[in-house]
């Protein structure tokens, strides 16, 4: 099941349930209104909006963690079912909520594969608390522990495979809990945090991360989760946990490219974005830019139809 694909499918996990604020709960709808789709398909991609997932009972908010976990837990096996059952050629792209619908996304994108990808995670946080170790009770604050088996039942139980600490890196990490980074450091994850990122250049950490998630046979394939709070703040404050110091969003789009390159990109997930911090649409193209840069003209893992139509090369919208 890697590609190329015939197309981009759009799937939107309009969930809130892991995270302090419910803006995240908003985010597929206001990028479905942005025009996303179009703005895709304007670039020569072949996008369609599949559907969206929303939360089916909404839980008080402040319920306790033992309720949290079960709803988030409930949702993401939900999508991580749509995602096992997605049409063969279709090429997902997974538009958050908050974080903690990855759980979902990358169990139900390996159920499809029938193994558990590579993966990269682009963040600031390191989202591996568990329920024992979290300091804020976020279940948006867990879900790589969860995808590579640690944690609550509820979340490491959710259907499809454990994964792969030796194929998962996350590049841009800049706030954490000593817990987390313990435990990651145990399982052999590697973390290319912002220092080093700024000491060796987002390029070259990005190429050594890329190498380490598609694995040396190339063959089963890597995914690429995006929290939008990696970014720096100063340009995209429409984020949940903004954290200063972070990537700057052109530099992103631009090491994205090297992903067109890849004919075994697996799956694409945005999260984190929160429409109610961003009246005047700005973060909303930005992220239609890094869908853009990572799936454009000239990727391997879109079939490129448009090239008979002489579509021209790579444009910034
Ligand atoms: B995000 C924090 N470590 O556990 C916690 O946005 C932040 O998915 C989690 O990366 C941030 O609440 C979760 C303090
Ligand atoms: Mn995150
Ligand atoms: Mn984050
Ligand atoms: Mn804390």
């Amino acid at each position: 099941l890697l590609g190329p694909y015939e197309g981009l499918s759009i799937i939107g996990a309009a969930s809130a349930l892991g995270a302090p604020f419910p803006g995240n709960a908003d985010a597929p709808d206001a990028l479905q209104r942005s025009g996303l789709c179009e703005r895709l398909t304007n670039a020569g991609i072949h996008c369609v909006w599949s559907e969206t997932l929303r939360p089916l009972d909404l839980p008080e908010a402040a319920t306790d963690m033992d309720a949290r976990l079960r709803a988030n837990a409930a949702f993401a096996q939900r999508l991580s079912s749509h995602l096992a059952a997605l049409e063969a050629g279709r090429f997902p792209l997974v538009l958050g909520g908050d974080h903690a619908v990855a759980v979902g996304t990358w169990r139900g994108i390996g159920r499809r594969l029938g193994s558990a990808p590579g993966l990269l995670w682009i963040d600031a946080h390191l989202d591996s608390h568990t329920a024992d170790s979290t300091h804020s009770g976020n279940i948006h604050g867990m879900p790589l522990a969860a995808l590579l088996g640690l944690g609550h039942s509820s979340l490491t139980e959710v259907a499809g495979p454990r994964f792969d600490p030796s194929r998962v890196c996350i590049v841009g990490a800049r706030a954490w809990e000593p817990e987390e980074r313990t435990r990651l450091h145990q399982l052999g994850v590697r973390v290319f945090d912002i220092d080093q990122i700024h000491r060796r250049g987002l390029p070259t950490v990005f190429c050594e991360a890329l190498s380490i998630v598609r694995g040396s046979d190339g063959q089963s394939g890597f995914g690429v989760s995006i929290d939008l709070d990696a970014l720096d703040p100063a340009a995209i404050p429409a984020v949940s946990c903004p954290e200063p110091d972070g990537l700057d969003p052109q530099a992103l789009a631009d090491v994205l490219l090297t992903l067109r390159n890849c004919g075994d990109l697996v799956g694409l997930e945005i999260v984190e974005y929160r429409p109610d911090l961003d009246s005047g649409g700005q973060v909303a193209r930005w992220v239609a830019e890094l869908a853009q840069a990572a799936l454009g003209p000239g990727s391997y893992t879109l079939r490129e139809r448009e090239r008979h139509h002489g579509a021209g090369n790579y444009a910034p919208l």
